[in-house]
């Protein structure tokens, strides 16, 4: 049934390609997405220097410290400064480790359990999308306005979803300076429209060994053609400026060259992990669970175990994590609930056993 789903619905399927063809294909995949998707990704920053603004040791019943943390960057030769936060465990050990593409600046939050997080054995750090440009159509906000200062933008120039990823990018290079952390279980998770920066952010930057997107849907995990709910005409009106000019050109998605499992693609070999709700038909669960289905051929060309699933389209509260590519589907709808957090946890922590 799957096999037929994909011949319908994938018009590109992942290409034939030997192990050490990968990264060449890898590139090509990123090239196209960035120039007709998501815009040209920003350069590194030429200075990068972190300054903690304020520490309290007693967080989580004091098992945890958070910190507030200041990124200081130039980029472009312009200064661009912003605040992300941390918290992590008191006791000294290596600890596996989430960044939180967040929609809200506060620690926790509702997005964002922080204490679960502490107790689950892992640490964290967040920043609020909004501090690194605005979620609104102002080209000119903070980042933005140091590459686009009168607002314009053309063809293949970067969009915001690549400006949030390049913010979570600096993060883990503040987070490769401590020294009780485990890179073999990093993991950048976002929600919506963060979860579309996520994989992309993803896409980037390879320490990310897990890559997690929740519900996010059109121009995120969705395969795009023939999927219910929101497509790239809708979400080109409302939020053009989360992507570049190009792609409006797919507005008649007849004329795509690409599509979305080629995003999750880019993840190969690392753990990608899906998260879909049952009532969030925007994104589209079904949708969501095929472009893994799709995207699985990057792993198996690898050699690697890719998406294990049934012959079927996925029903509520189901977790398929035998593979490289995981997925769930709850009940309810849209949001990053404290259930999606769970299954994370145990889908890393049983990872992690394995792997071991
Ligand atoms: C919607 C948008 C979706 C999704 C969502 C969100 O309005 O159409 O693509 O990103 O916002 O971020 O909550």
């Amino acid at each position: 049934m799957i096999k037929e789903l994909l011949e319908e619905r994938v018009f590109q399927p992942i290409k034939d390609f030997a192990p050490e063809e990968w990264d060449a294909v890898r590139k090509e995949y990123i090239d196209i997405l960035c120039r007709e998707e998501y815009g040209i990704p920003l350069p590194a920053p030429t200075k990068l220097e972190f300054e903690v603004k304020g520490a309290n040791g007693r967080f989580a019943a004091a098992t945890a410290t958070h910190k507030t943390i200041v990124a200081h960057t130039e980029i472009y030769g312009t200064e661009f400064s912003f605040p992300f936060t941390s918290v992590i465990p008191n006791k000294p050990g290596k600890y596996p480790f989430f960044v939180h593409i967040d929609f809200e600046p506060g620690v926790p939050n509702k997005y964002y359990p922080a204490e679960e997080i502490i107790n689950n054995g892992f640490a964290a750090f967040h920043f609020d999308f909004n501090d690194v440009t605005i979620d609104k159509n102002d080209m000119t906000d903070k980042l933005s306005g140091i590459l686009f200062p009168d607002g314009e933008r053309q063809g293949s120039d970067s969009g915001k979803i690549i400006m949030w990823a390049w913010a979570a990018m600096r993060i883990m290079d503040y987070a490769m300076t401590l020294d009780c952390l485990d890179f073999d279980n990093a993991a950048v998770i976002g929600h919506s429209r963060l979860g579309k920066t996520a994989l992309v952010t993803g896409m980037l930057d390879t320490r990310f060994k897990y890559v997690i997107s929740n519900d996010s849907g059109c121009s995120g995990a969705s395969i795009t053609r023939d999927k219910k709910g929101e497509h790239i005409e809708f979400i080109t009106k409302t939020f053009p400026y989360w992507f570049c000019k190009n792609y409006t050109n797919y507005i008649d998605e007849s004329k795509l060259t690409f599509d979305q499992h080629m995003l999750l693609a880019t993840i190969a070999p690392r753990t990608l992990i899906v998260g879909s709700a049952e009532l969030d038909e925007w994104a589209d669960p079904d949708a969501e669970y095929l472009s893994c289905c799709a995207a699985s051929k990057a792993w198996e060309n690898l050699g690697l175990t890719g998406f294990v699933h049934p012959d079927r389209l996925p029903t509520p509260e189901s977790v398929f994590a035998d593979g490289n590519i995981c997925y769930q589907i709850r009940h309810d709808g849209h949001y990053l609930s404290r259930r999606d957090w769970n299954v994370y946890f145990n889908i890393i922590k049983d990872k992690m056993m394995k792997n071991r």
